[in-house]
C-alpha cells in the first residue's frame, strides 16, 4: 500500500515478515538487544523516555536526538540479516538501527520529525514492527486542513519514509488504554559520519 500524501513519500508493506519470522525475531531482539532507559529534560523537568531503546550500527556511528547521544553497538547476526533483507526491499543501504521497546500501552513516542543533521537532507527511514499492533500517526506540519493519518503497524510490517517526508510531516505512536502486547520497532537509518 502506498500513501499518496502531499510532500511525502511513504510506503507500507504489511506482510514483509511471516508470522513465524515475527515470533522468532521478537524473542531474539528482546533478549539480545542492549536496552537502555534514557531520561529527557523538558521545561526544566526530568522524565523517563516512555520506552526502552537500543542502538546498533556500523563502527563509530553515533546518533543524537532530544540531546540524548547514542553510540552504536556492533550488529549481531540476526539484526544484520534483517538489515540486509530491508536493504533489498527498499533498494537502499542502511547503516544503523534504532530499536524501540514499547512495554505496554503506557509507552509511546511523541510527535516528532526524524530530521537530525546526521540523517542527511532527505532522511530515509525503514521501520519494521514486531509484537503488538500500535497506531502510527502522521500530521502535516503547515497544512492544518489535512487530516491526521493513522496506520496500524502490525507485526511483520515494513514502513518506509523517504524524500521530503521529514520536512513536512510529524509522526508519533500515541499511548493507548486498550490492552496491547509489548511491541518492538526497528528503525533502520543512514547516518552520515562527517557531520
Ligand atoms: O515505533 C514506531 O513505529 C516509530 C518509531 C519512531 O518514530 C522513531 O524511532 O523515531
Amino acid at each position: 500500500m502506498l500513501q499518496h500524501l502531499p510532500n511525502a513519500d511513504i510506503s507500507h508493506v504489511p506482510n514483509f515478515l511471516s508470522p513465524k519470522e515475527c515470533e522468532t525475531l521478537y524473542q531474539t531482539f528482546l533478549s539480545k538487544s542492549i536496552w537502555r532507559q534514557d531520561q529527557i529534560t523538558l521545561f526544566g523537568k526530568t522524565h523517563e523516555v516512555p520506552r526502552l531503546t537500543a542502538f546498533y550500527g556500523e563502527k563509530e556511528a553515533t546518533y543524537t536526538y532530544s540531546r540524548i547521544e547514542m553510540q552504536a553497538h556492533s550488529w549481531f547476526d540476526e539484526l544484520l540479516q534483517l538489515k540486509q533483507k530491508v536493504d533489498v526491499e527498499c533498494e537502499s543501504k542502511f547503516t544503523s538501527c534504532l530499536l524501540n521497546l514499547y512495554k505496554s500501552g503506557k509507552d509511546s513516542n511523541g510527535w516528532h520529525q526524524d530530521n537530525e543533521k546526521e540523517l542527511g537532507v532527505n532522511p530515509e527511514i525503514a521501520s519494521v514492527s514486531l509484537g503488538g499492533t500500535r497506531l502510527f500517526k502522521l500530521k502535516h506540519i503547515t497544512r492544518k486542513n489535512l487530516q491526521t493519518i493513522t496506520i496500524p503497524l502490525e507485526a511483520g510490517s515494513l514502513l518506509l519514509m523517504k524524500g521530503e517526508t521529514q520536512h513536512y510531516w510529524k509522526h508519533c505512536i500515541p499511548k493507548t488504554k486498550k490492552p496491547v502486547s509489548p511491541r518492538i520497532n526497528l528503525t533502520f537509518r543512514k547516518i552520515l559520519q562527517s557531520v
